[in-house]
């Protein structure tokens, strides 16, 4: 008899070791707070090699998190980018593909609409610029339950705006524009840690909050205290003036002191947000991820070359060059993410599965991303790789491409609306500046490349890409140039 016991007794601890460890998995969904930058640069950290400006909380986030050094932007500019995050889909695929003001079709289910459905409260406080009006593309018809911010992404240009919408009203801000009294982007942070404090009083269901913030993009506009100590610095500036009369952007007699200032106070309000959840014993139970929507822009006086906001990088904002595409991703979640670096190739559509499966319920089926969970929580020999990744861009006039990275190696094909595109491949293993072009000496390599464009793209007359689409869309003539 005791020796039986004595054979049962270490099979029993085996199983009740194993109830344990899956007692470990999260119990409970984590809460999600998802910081979405706009036109932030991977290289404008101070983690990731920024040099004039500071960023001590971001830094911060990303030693205490997991920094992804190979996480890429769903496009090379918002609407497009923004749409993939929101859908999952990469642009060969997504509903939105092209940079014009136009509302997500309410068909495509959203990362808010799914975690919804899973029980999340879902929150969103910024710019969305999916829509153009409350009736025409409001965030409450894709799954959030409030709203606070901008719709239509050329309002967003303005920081001190007239009005702000909260749940499809107009709320006044007075003072603006003319006495500089609300900065948008301040009033976004208070309606998010407003939205926090509520969470904790209420606590039961877990939240998704989403802000996209509308800083660094032009307009290069910032307070008087944010300017102030970068203005000090005494760089050489060329004022920003905007010649033919369409104020796209404001005037700024120091945009260099303007950029810096508004990623610092980008920076500034991750840190009140990370501080907010630690006071409210929120943080062990909430991710925090922080990425930004493209590439840095020259736009409105923005200056990319003296900040270096590209990186190592090739590009900014509006190319398929890795510089308007590679974004940083910061994932910080203490006692749940170890702290490091990731070199795990990732996109932003692999977001909306990778919150789905935290979440409890898997994503929709027809998506292009991979759920990052393996990676995030320490089983990187688990982790799914993509085959390949896939963007596709088309902007007014001659700026039609598409790109594939497939391992190191990245092929481009510029000028798809022309009869004859040209093909260039880079390895970014050895090239991560894309400067030496390979495409004449690996021909094989270029073909199966292309091939995996094809692959990728699917056609839709609501955003005609090649040479070919463009001559057969009703109603269009192609340009070849
Ligand atoms: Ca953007």
């Amino acid at each position: 008899m005791l020796s039986r016991h004595m054979r049962v007794g270490p099979l029993l601890l085996v199983l009740l070791c194993g109830v344990r460890a899956a007692q470990q998995e999260p119990a409970r969904p984590p809460n999600v707070v998802l910081i979405l930058a706009d036109d932030l640069g991977f290289g404008d950290l101070g983690c990731q090699g920024q040099a004039r400006i500071r960023t001590p909380n971001l830094d911060r986030m990303a030693a205490e998190g997991l920094r992804f050094t190979q996480f890429y932007a769903g496009g090379a500019v918002c609407v497009p980018s923004r749409a993939v995050l929101l859908t999952g889909k990469h642009t060969g695929h997504a509903a939105l593909r092209i940079n014009v003001t136009q509302p997500l079709p309410e068909e495509e289910t959203t990362l808010a609409e799914h975690l919804r459905a899973a029980g999340y409260r879902t929150a969103c406080s910024g710019k969305w610029a999916l829509g153009n009006s409350v009736a025409s593309g409001s965030p409450r018809a894709q799954g959030f339950d409030t709203y606070f911010g901008v719709i239509d992404q050329i309002q967003a240009h303005r920081h001190y705006p007239e009005f702000l919408l909260r749940d499809d009203e107009r709320v006044a801000l007075d003072g603006n524009p003319t006495a500089r009294t609300h900065y948008s982007h301040d009033l976004f942070t208070e309606e998010a840690l407003r939205f926090l404090e509520a969470a904790r009083a209420t606590p039961g269901r877990p939240f998704f909050l989403y802000l996209p913030y509308s800083l660094p993009h032009a307009d290069l506009d910032a307070p008087a205290d944010a300017l102030a100590p970068y203005r000090a610095l005494g760089w050489s500036e060329t004022p920003y003036v905007e010649s033919g009369g369409e104020r796209l952007y404001c005037d700024q007699p120091t945009p260099r002191a303007a950029y810096a200032a508004m990623v610092a106070r980008l920076d500034r309000d991750v840190g009140r947000i990370l501080d907010r959840l630690r006071e409210l014993e929120l943080e062990r139970d909430t991710l925090v991820l922080f990425s930004s929507d493209n590439g840095p822009s020259s736009e409105g006086g923005g200056d990319p070359e003296f900040f270096d906001s590209n990186g190592p990088f090739r590009g900014e904002k509006g190319a398929l060059y890795e510089g308007g595409l590679r974004v940083p991703l910061l994932a910080r979640w203490p006692g749940r993410i170890a702290p490091g670096t990731s070199a795990q190739l990732a996109a932003a559509w692999d977001l909306f599965p990778t919150l789905a499966e935290l979440a409890g319920t898997p994503a929709p089926a027809d998506l292009d991303g991979i759920s990052l969970v393996p990676t995030l929580l320490g089983r990187p020999a688990e982790q799914r790789a993509h085959a390949y990744l896939y963007w596709e861009h088309s902007a007014p006039g001659p700026f039609h491409s598409q790109t594939v990275r497939a391992g190191d190696l990245k092929a481009l094909r510029l000028a798809v609306h022309a009869r004859r595109p040209r093909v260039e491949l880079y390895d970014l293993a050895a090239d991560p500046g894309e400067t030496r072009d390979l495409s004449a000496e690996r021909p094989e390599d270029v073909a199966r490349l292309v091939a995996l464009m094809e692959e990728a793209h699917v056609r839709d007359p609501r955003s005609p890409l090649t040479y070919r689409e463009l001559n057969s869309a009703p109603g269009r003539r192609g340009r070849e140039r």
